[in-house]
């Protein structure tokens, strides 16, 4: 049974017997804690707070944004700039970084996020979630460029994700394995709910938009064809399967009892390698699935290995069970690099 501790208890000990906290990084994590939760509020107002529906503008996807995903890129700004934590931001809903105001100190670190991922679920109540990313900052002087954050995912500092579901979950690693902190609501705090958190290497559950079926390269059809097939086939069990269609529920049912998610390149639009952002969906995802000893692919190598060129670069993206990721992958390996594995 894991110790009921709260997200400072938890943070303090790990420093105290690991080291690997510095206070400026347990500041930013409590910080953005505490944003989710103003997240969380905001999200489960739902119709009665205004909040739901389209904000009437796009993102530098080019998606429309919805009012909810302007509130929460806003909560988590404005908590995170005084601290002294940070240096910069960078934000899914934002075509540039957001350099800390000179009426501020900077720190030492950088915060990647998706303020609200799976927006289209929004308007229907399914889970949503905040996801992030942070790295150190580079060089020590007071300028910070988009250049800075190009950096590859196996040199984040941590990174999470809050999912707002049937409970209010936060999930984070910062290098040591993966801890989960359920939100109490009656106190207000987080409070450590699982640690040490591992996917079973093998699993009996794919995650993929099947819709796409006739786009998908070869190596993903002849994966998810083999699981159809069942047990009468080269794979010998039945699997089933599961689409949230919002990447942190998706993710955070494979944390908790194992599966494949696949959002793999496809020939809808072949010169995109993806339709995930590698900087601040891929790379956090990638870290906390690696850390609790799964796997993280483009179809050719570890998303954490890939060299960024672009801050909202897409990426191919397959992770979960360290198994069927081995699996997917070889598939790619075995019929060769057809498809771009970066933008
Ligand atoms: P589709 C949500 O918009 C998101 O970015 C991820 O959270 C999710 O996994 C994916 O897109 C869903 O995409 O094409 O199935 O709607």
């Amino acid at each position: 049974m894991t110790k009921r501790i709260s997200l400072t208890q938890y943070l303090v000990e790990q420093q105290r017997e690991h080291g690997h906290i510095p206070g400026q990084l347990r500041l930013l994590i409590e910080v953005v804690a505490r944003a989710c939760k103003r997240i969380a509020i905001a999200v489960n107002k739902g119709a009665l707070g205004e909040v739901l529906g389209s904000a009437g503008s796009e993102n530098v996807q080019g998606e429309v944004q919805k009012k909810l995903d302007i509130i929460s890129n806003e909560v988590l700004i404005e908590a995170n700039e005084w601290g002294g934590h940070l240096a910069a931001m960078a934000s899914e809903e934002m075509d540039d970084i957001h350099v800390v105001p000179n009426r501020y100190p900077q720190g030492e670190y950088m915060l990647l996020f998706d303020p609200l991922d799976g927006s289209s679920n929004i308007d229907v109540n399914v889970s949503i979630g905040t996801i992030f990313s942070v790295l150190r900052k580079v060089g020590h002087n007071r300028g910070v460029s988009e250049e800075d954050f190009l950096q590859p995912g196996k040199f984040q500092a941590a990174a999470g994700y809050c999912v707002y579901g049937p409970q209010t979950t936060l999930v984070l690693t910062v290098g040591d394995g993966v801890a989960m902190f359920t939100l109490d609501r009656e106190t207000g705090s987080w409070v450590l709910t699982s640690e040490n958190v591992q996917i079973p290497a093998d699993t009996k559950e794919f995650a993929i938009n099947m819709s796409n079926m006739r786009h998908w390269d070869t190596p993903v059809k002849r994966y998810i064809d083999e699981c159809l097939e069942g047990k009468d086939g080269t794979r010998g069990k039945d699997f089933n399967m599961r689409w949230i269609a919002s990447m942190v529920a998706d993710v955070h049912r494979i944390l908790t009892r194992g599966g494949v998610f696949l959002y793999p390149w496809d020939k809808r639009e072949p010169a995109k390698p993806g339709k995930l952002r590698l900087m601040y969906e891929a790379n956090p995802m990638a870290f906390l699935v690696e850390q609790a000893g799964g796997l993280a692919t483009n179809g050719h190598q570890r998303i954490m290995d890939l060299q960024p060129t672009k801050l909202h670069e897409r990426v191919s993206v397959i992770l979960g069970s360290k198994n069927e990721v081995q699996r997917v992958t070889s598939y790619h390996l075995e019929k060769g690099a057809e498809t771009p594995s970066q933008d």
